[in-house]
């Protein structure tokens, strides 16, 4: 299918921009011209799943339903060690007030938890389906492991970038080139096992 003499339009099933831009930066070679769900009237689907494999493969499958086309979904979010996880998949509703509240929240629920217990990790899955009855989705997961800051740096990328600090770089991921973050973060890295296993099938 990533054969570019039949380059095929799939679907992404997300409605977050800054997803849409790094995923369509990210598997930009895989020679798949990708068109957001916008283009097809997907209606919002409730992520009732409990895991982001659930919440992506509900995503996938709408996507798919409502365009015809083999559909792209990505859930992701930020674990927090010292909050046994949280915000996990509940990381875009955290506080109920888009990116700006879930990162104060976030910031507020870590007050007096010292640096070493701010550990965090970014979880990215991204699921691949031929249709929406696609019984074997593809499936590829990856995460990004780093610590929470006391106070957000950087003005790139979005969601919980400005507080997730990223060791190997010694910067926030908000404070990395935008061509940086999209070789090393999680969602890049899922990205190169989709490639991986779409070159495959
Ligand atoms: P779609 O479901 O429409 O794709 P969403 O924002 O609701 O968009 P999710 O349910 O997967 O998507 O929630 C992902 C949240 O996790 C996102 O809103 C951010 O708060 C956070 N997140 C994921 N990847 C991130 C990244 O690379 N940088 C910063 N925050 C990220």
């Amino acid at each position: 299918m990533i054969d570019s003499a039949h380059k095929q339009t799939v679907v992404l099933a997300s409605g977050n921009a800054g997803k849409l831009r790094e995923l369509g930066e990210v598997l930009a070679p895989l020679g798949v011209a990708l068109a957001p769900q916008s283009e097809f009237n997907v209606p919002e689907v409730e992520e009732n799943g409990l895991s982001f494999v659930e919440n992506a493969i509900i995503k996938a499958r709408a996507a798919a339903e409502h365009s015809g086309l083999p559909a792209i979904a990505d859930d992701s979010g930020l674990e927090v060690d010292f909050l046994n996880g949280a915000p996990g998949i509940y990381s875009a509703r955290y506080s109920g007030a888009g990116d700006e509240g879930n990162n104060a929240r976030l910031l507020e629920e870590l007050r007096d938890t010292p640096e070493p217990q701010r550990s965090a990790g970014f979880q990215c899955v991204l699921v691949y389906m031929r249709h929406a009855l696609d019984p074997t989705p593809l499936v590829c997961q990856a995460s990004w492991e780093g610590f929470i800051l006391q106070e957000p740096r950087g003005d790139h990328g979005f969601g919980y970038d400005p507080l997730f600090y990223v060791p190997d770089h010694q910067c926030s991921s908000a404070e990395l080139p935008r061509e940086l973050k999209n070789r090393i973060s999680h969602r890049a890295k899922a990205s190169a096992l989709l490639f991986e296993a779409l070159r495959k099938r």
